[in-house]
């Protein structure tokens, strides 16, 4: 699937893009198509080996340009899925090789445990907004994952990564799975009215939805996001260590 994923972006890809951007804002409503096609079809079979009951919900690529700053805060994906049963999976596989220079994909351990509520898009402030800089290079482990290989992860979990300085473009297939028999869900936040709105939507809404603007349909929620009381780094580590998630050696800094 690699080469498949290149050869689409050779194909249908913004050649003189900078930094960092996705394919799911793009305009070209083809390229979303068949980016998710090729994800989606190239990795179910390995999808209903390793989980039980979940299914593809939207797939993307996220490209690093060489050039421009590429850095990924630290933060969450949006919530696309009531997940207080069970959460969203994120399959993240790079489609070009990845090393230090090209930046791995950076998790926040356990803070799938200790970072609730809603995500909307664009994403009201996170609780963890003030230290968001120190936390992506201090405290969040990079996660060497090789060419062939897919890393998973709890949609809640807080991931980010360092801008690519390899010299070349880093593109990485991303795909968002729920459980099977859920209703999809899109929260969008109307920055000038300050509401968040929660919609339902079907699996093909992120092929077709333009990012930012309002859904066509009737929300079925609304409400004022709060403003988060700011973590500190200490407050991150003392929640990481009550979540009692085993550390990799890099937290132990054993390495
Ligand atoms: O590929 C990466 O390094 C991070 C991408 C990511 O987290 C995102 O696009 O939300």
């Amino acid at each position: 699937m690699p080469a498949r994923l290149v050869e689409l972006h050779e194909r249908f890809g913004d050649h003189d893009a900078r930094g960092y951007h996705v394919t799911a804002i793009s305009d070209d409503l083809d390229y979303r198509r068949a980016v998710a096609e090729v994800i989606e079809q190239s990795l179910a079979p390995a999808i209903s080996d390793l989980l039980v009951d979940y299914e593809p919900y939207t797939a993307a690529l996220v490209l690093k340009e060489a050039a421009g700053d590429s850095t990924v805060f630290a933060h969450q994906d949006g919530t696309c899925n009531d997940e207080d049963e069970r959460p969203g999976v994120v399959v993240w596989i790079p489609a070009t090789p990845l090393d230090e220079r090209a930046g791995y994909l950076r998790g926040l351990w356990g803070s799938h445990r200790y970072t609730p509520g809603i995500r909307s898009t664009p994403p009201t402030t996170a609780p963890f907004q003030d230290v968001r800089d120190e936390l992506l290079i201090a405290e969040m482990p990079p996660i060497a994952v090789g060419l062939g290989q897919a890393l998973l992860f709890d949609s809640r979990l807080v991931h980010g990564s360092e801008p690519n300085h390899s010299g070349r473009r880093r593109i990485v297939g991303y795909l968002r799975l729920h459980p099977v028999g859920v209703t999809a869900r899109h929260y969008w936040w109307d920055t000038e009215a300050n509401v968040v709105h929660g919609y339902e939507v079907d699996r093909n809404f992120f092929l077709t939805h333009v990012w930012n603007r309002a859904p066509e349909q009737a929300s079925f929620t609304s409400f004022v996001p709060e403003e988060p009381r700011q973590m500190t780094i200490a407050d991150l580590r003392r929640l990481r260590r009550r979540s009692r998630i085993t550390p990799v050696r890099w937290d132990r800094r054993e390495n």
